[in-house]
């Protein structure tokens, strides 16, 4: 065999040993077998070129040259090529398994309101939604507050920028952020003729400084009951019913006489409170009792205003605050927290 069938055949066996190269130490060892300084296959070779016949000496040399050159940059393109595939491989563990997907959850207040909706439903009620940009007319007006009422003063309402002297089309109706979800009984009072039997849940606003227990969003439900022979009982009998039902059935309840313009007689409920059974603790300030919901029997002014005649129906309603009953049954320290979205409070809640 002469030097050059032996660069033909070490091309050809290199050839082989590159393609069988899977990891580095496979690599170092064909590095080792072709370019090893004294026993590898090329220094052999050009150990044995010294050797040849003088006329083909210098082509043979040339050769040998070429092979080594092509064997170095084949093995340090392998090189980079098994480390790059490396790397891919460590970021990417395919038996690892999937990851979990984050399912949404229900608000905590959207939680509760649909309780509260789904006890008045049972009880025959129909639950109504309205806009939250409201008029002058079915947020004040036609609830008995007037114009001097001190609720509408504008340290209290969000009016909408037509409506701040001054600033708007005199011609417009005054609008506003509604600061109850009144006007909705109101439009369908003037709507539908008895009996009525209707809840409103919705965000209202005030302009109340945020603190512990105030936001200047905050979310209500209000009911309203009208029909012929309607009594104080029915107001009672109903109310004590829904918040036992939401509550606990052991839930004791108290009436103690209140005012609100659109009601007359006019009362504030308190329960026992459900953290101390009544024995008195820090969150009913050791009185046992819970302030829960405002009520009266509808004012008969009320009835006037959407078209009712005052001798022939009487009604109640009620109004109550979605965020205090959530900041009660679920120990949160702070209203605002319902309002921030973040999630370490909303992921306590269940799906
Ligand atoms: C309350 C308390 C008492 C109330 C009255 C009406 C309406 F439209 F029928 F006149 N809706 N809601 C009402 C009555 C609301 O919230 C504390």
């Amino acid at each position: 065999m002469n030097a050059t069938t032996d660069i033909t055949a070490i091309r050809a066996a290199f050839e082989t040993d590159l393609q069988a190269i899977a990891t580095e130490q496979d690599l170092q060892h064909v590095r080792d077998r072709y370019l090893g300084r004294k026993q590898g296959t090329v220094a052999t070779l050009m150990r044995s070129l010294a050797n040849a016949p003088a006329e083909t000496k210098p082509a043979l040399g040339k050769s040998a040259n070429a092979l080594k050159r092509d064997i170095e940059q084949a093995l340090s393109k392998k090189g980079t090529a098994l480390r790059t595939s490396m790397k891919s491989t460590d970021s990417l563990d395919v038996t690892l398994p999937g990851r979990e997907l984050a399912f949404g959850r229900r608000h905590p207040l959207t939680i509760i309101r649909e309780q509260i909706e789904t006890i008045f439903e049972t009880m025959g009620f129909e639950t109504l939604q309205g806009p939250q940009v409201e008029d002058d007319y079915h947020n004040f007006e036609a609830l008995n507050m007037p114009a001097d009422h001190p609720a509408r003063d504008m340290q209290d309402t969000f009016y909408l920028d037509q409506s701040i002297p001054g600033t708007g089309d005199p011609a417009l109706p005054a609008t506003l952020l509604r600061t109850h979800t009144s006007g909705m009984q109101i439009r369908y009072m003037e709507t539908h003729t008895p009996p009525v039997r209707i809840i409103a849940p919705g965000l209202v606003y005030r302009r109340d400084t945020p603190d512990l227990t105030h936001s200047p969003m905050f979310m209500q439900v209000e009911g309203l009951v009208v029909d012929q022979g309607i009594t104080m009982a029915d107001l009672k009998g109903t109310l004590v019913e829904f918040l036992q039902a939401f509550f606990d059935t052991e839930t004791k309840v108290t009436f103690r006489p209140s005012f609100f313009p659109y009601t007359e007689p006019s009362a504030e409920v308190f329960i026992s409170c459900v953290f101390c059974s009544g024995n008195g603790c820090s969150v009913c300030k050791t009185t046992g009792w819970l302030e829960i919901l405002g009520c009266g029997m509808v004012h008969p002014a009320v009835f006037e205003a959407v078209g009712y005649d005052p001798e022939l129906y009487t009604g109640w309603a009620f109004g109550i605050g979605i965020d205090r009953v959530a900041l009660l049954k679920y120990r949160v320290e702070d209203i605002r927290l319902f309002y921030d979205n973040d999630l370490r409070l909303l992921e306590q809640f269940p799906h």
